[in-house]
């Protein structure tokens, strides 16, 4: 068995997490993700939408996905290589570099993010469709009180 291995917070699960997940479980045949846990994401300055257990729920629905442990800390990385015998650990390149320390436990691979789609801009665009549907009921009550006025 080949075990591949990933972290993440994989909010807002979209199709630059799918990409990523598909290109890395070509390498071996044992996916896992170390989905960051809500306590975690505080340290990482990120708060998600989806709860972890929500998180870790749609990641194992994912084909892809072969199992789902927990991001704790920064510090778990090689203790999680050395107890999953990871053959590759596998990040988008958006982390290029910052895990190079894992090649003295096993191969590390960056690959290409998936551009035009993040977690970031999904919740941008929901708050703007959000702000839209505010602003339009705020006119409608406009154009109802100067109805009334007229009565
Ligand atoms: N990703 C991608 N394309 C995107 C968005 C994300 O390939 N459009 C990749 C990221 O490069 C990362 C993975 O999907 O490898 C998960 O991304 P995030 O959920 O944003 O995770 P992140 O906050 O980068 O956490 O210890 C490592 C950290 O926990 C990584």
């Amino acid at each position: 068995m080949t075990t591949v291995l990933t972290y993440g917070t994989f909010d807002l699960f979209h199709v630059g997490h799918v990409r990523l997940l598909k290109r890395i479980s070509e390498f071996g045949d044992h996916l896992i993700v170390a989905c960051s846990t809500d306590e975690f994401n505080a340290l990482k300055g990120k708060k998600s939408i989806f709860s972890y257990a929500e998180r870790a729920e749609i990641l194992m629905s994912c084909k892809y996905v072969s199992q789902v442990i927990p991001e704790e800390n920064w510090e778990q990385k090689i203790e999680d290589v050395k107890k999953y015998r990871v053959d590759v650990f596998a990040m988008g390149d958006d982390w290029a570099g910052k895990f190079d320390f894992l090649q003295d436990y096993t191969r590390v691979v960056y690959l290409p993010r998936t551009e035009g789609v993040s977690t970031t801009q999904v919740k941008e665009v929901v708050a703007a469709i959000r702000a839209e549907k505010k602003q339009q009921l705020v006119n409608a009550g406009e154009h109802l009180l100067s109805l009334l006025k007229e009565l």
